[in-house]
């Protein structure tokens, strides 16, 4: 490249004209996907651009030494980051999974961008702490890019595991045979192969009807047996799923494919953790994957039994504002309505933080149309091949003319090692799980507002000072309300079940006065409260979503005493009142 830049001026200005159409700036742009450097590049941008309310955190490495980079966004001058409710957000944790660094990106754009200008972002980043991770399978996201894949490969840790057990170590990958930077299919002309072409379109392959005369066969993915062992692509980069190896209901290979050998045997996997552990304030929690249009809750298995009704009860009210902000996507659970997973991420931060949380698969291909609306459909005048007109052939007809060709390679002659004459084509790399750049922009807008969402319902306590009586000379009762007017609880309910973190605290501290007794207000109307014997002054304390709970003291004194509230999860307050 170095020799060809002093040569060729001309050379040179196209690359700079390249390079400059591609430079990453604020605010980001979504036109196109990040590469892994543009990633770290856009995170440096937002900081760069917005110092006061951004941290840029450098939470580990990868198996490859590439970092792996978290944004805070906050206003510290309204606390800490620790001090208020934390939403952690992260993505692309399966290597191929690009988009969802994209929804985190532009998470983060949208709340600084907007800070200061619309009143809802601003609350928010005055109000809550976010913690974004575009990509957490850094060393993936490289070599989704950098390398020839299928839409699906290069999902792995890059931890090399020996999958077809000869000793060797991923020692037949997939193989570019046309050097398209695309891993396709291969099928081959045989008059007993298994199938023909379509009638409606010939680039798509059917499976012959018992008796019916087949046409070609079908050979699976771009390679060549590497090895000479006899297989083909046997052993490609991986597998260690990173998305089952985390620390909470952990089972080894043999359970759960992809395991890894043991727990947090990821190193990247592992820091991350230790990131999510240190911020104790994280109260909603999600990873983004791709596709398929899906809002996902735990459990991720069915030995885990269902979640509380009150927990629930939170996940249907964020999981069902969720469908209505991106239309087609469902919201549904992990094991019951997908698959069984062991050692993901969501459970872990569910029983290790005390989150609520959530996965988002992003992209329905579905969406790919190229069909009439059902009012815009004259009578009579669906074409015969109305049959045909199924999704695989609107996505064909969508990549023709939406998409002008990019996302489908036609079949093309190709003289293989082992084969012989077949052809290559098929669905390229950036296609099936992704969307056309052009639809990028509005699958991370919606997405991001379903974070926004929730990151709403986060818990705020108001302290209210209700009661206030002389009941006798220098006894006082003082009654206080905790209000929370949004969705989630102060502590979740699995976590109060597990005992997993401590209870908020509501103290009540005076000069000049002893609280005699305290305890939680159980009928206001009925004058009845569950008093605790020791230490009154100290009541532990859980505000439901959408609630309240009220708390007496009978104090004895005179003089300013102070209420203060202190929670983990949401921001803390205090009341001054005076006897
Ligand atoms: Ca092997
Ligand atoms: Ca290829
Ligand atoms: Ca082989
Ligand atoms: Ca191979
Ligand atoms: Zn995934």
């Amino acid at each position: 490249m170095k020799k060809l830049l002093k040569t060729a001026g001309i050379l040179f200005f196209y690359f700079t004209m390249n390079g400059t159409a591609q430079e990453v700036g604020v605010p980001l742009r979504f036109d196109h996907y990040y590469t892994y450097g543009q990633v770290v590049e856009a995170l440096e941008a937002l900081h760069a651009a917005y110092p006061r309310l951004t941290t840029l955190d450098l939470v580990g490495y990868s198996e490859e030494n590439r970092a792996i980079y978290a944004i805070t966004i906050t206003n510290p001058e309204t606390g800490d980051h620790l001090s208020k409710p934390g939403v952690y957000v992260d993505g692309n944790i399966h290597g191929n999974e690009i988009q969802a660094g994209e929804v985190c990106l532009y998470l983060a754009n949208m709340l600084l961008t907007k800070y200061g200008e619309n009143e809802r972002i601003t609350s928010l980043v005055d109000e809550k702490s976010f913690y974004i991770l575009p990509s957490v399978n850094v060393d993936g996201r490289y070599h989704f890019f950098e390398d020839a894949n299928t839409p699906s490969t290069n999902r792995s840790l890059r931890r090399p595991k020996d999958d077809d057990r000869d000793g060797l170590f991923d020692e037949d990958p997939y193989d570019d045979l046309d050097g398209d930077g695309n891993i396709c299919e291969m099928r081959k002309k045989d008059p007993n192969g298994t199938h023909r072409t379509d009638p409606f379109d010939p680039r798509l392959m059917i499976r012959v009807q018992p008796g019916e005369q087949g046409e070609y066969v079908l050979l699976g993915r771009e390679g060549i047996d590497n090895d000479g062992d006899g297989s083909l692509n046997e052993d490609a980069e991986g597998y260690v799923d990173p998305n089952r190896n985390w620390g909470y209901s952990w089972q080894p290979n043999y359970v759960q494919r992809g395991a890894g050998y043991y727990p947090f045997s990821g190193t990247g996997i592992k820091a991350i953790s230790e990131y999510m552990l240190a911020r104790p304030n994280i109260m909603v929690v999600w990873a983004f994957h791709n596709s398929g249009g899906m809002f996902l809750r735990g459990p991720s298995t069915q030995d885990a039994g269902e979640f509380s009704r009150e927990d629930i009860r939170v996940y249907d009210y964020i999981g069902e504002n969720s469908e209505k902000i991106t239309p087609g996507y469902r919201y549904l659970v992990i094991w019951k309505d997908l698959y069984a997973t062991y050692g993901d991420s969501n459970e872990w931060a569910n029983h290790m933080l005390g989150s609520y949380s959530l996965v988002g698969e992003l992209f329905q291909s579905q969406s790919e149309t190229y069909a009439l609306n059902e009012d815009q459909v004259k009578p009579g005048a669906r074409s015969p091949q109305q049959g045909a007109e199924d999704t695989n052939h609107q996505r064909l007809k969508f990549n023709d003319h939406v998409a002008q060709g990019e996302l489908y390679k036609p079949w093309t002659p190709f003289t293989h090692p082992d084969y012989g004459e077949i052809e290559l084509g098929g669905w390229v790399k950036m296609s099936s799980r992704l969307p056309h750049p052009f639809m990028l922009q509005d699958l991370v807008h919606r997405n991001a507002s379903a974070v926004i969402f929730s990151a709403e319902q986060t818990p705020e306590v108001e302290l209210q000072l209700f009661r206030k009586e002389e009941i006798k000379k220098g006894l006082y009762k003082v009654r206080i309300r905790l209000v929370n007017s949004n969705a989630i609880p102060t502590l979740s309910y699995m976590a109060l079940k597990d005992n997993l973190l401590r209870k908020d605290l509501l103290t009540v501290t005076g000069n000049d006065a002893t609280v005699v007794t305290g305890g939680l207000l159980t009928d206001p109307y009925l004058d009845k409260t569950s008093y605790k014997e020791h230490k009154p002054e100290i009541q532990f304390v859980h505000v439901p979503g959408f609630g309240k709970v009220e708390y007496e003291f009978l104090i004895s004194g005179k003089g300013k005493i102070r209420i203060d509230y202190s929670s983990l999860k949401a921001r803390d307050q205090s009341l001054e009142i005076t006897l």
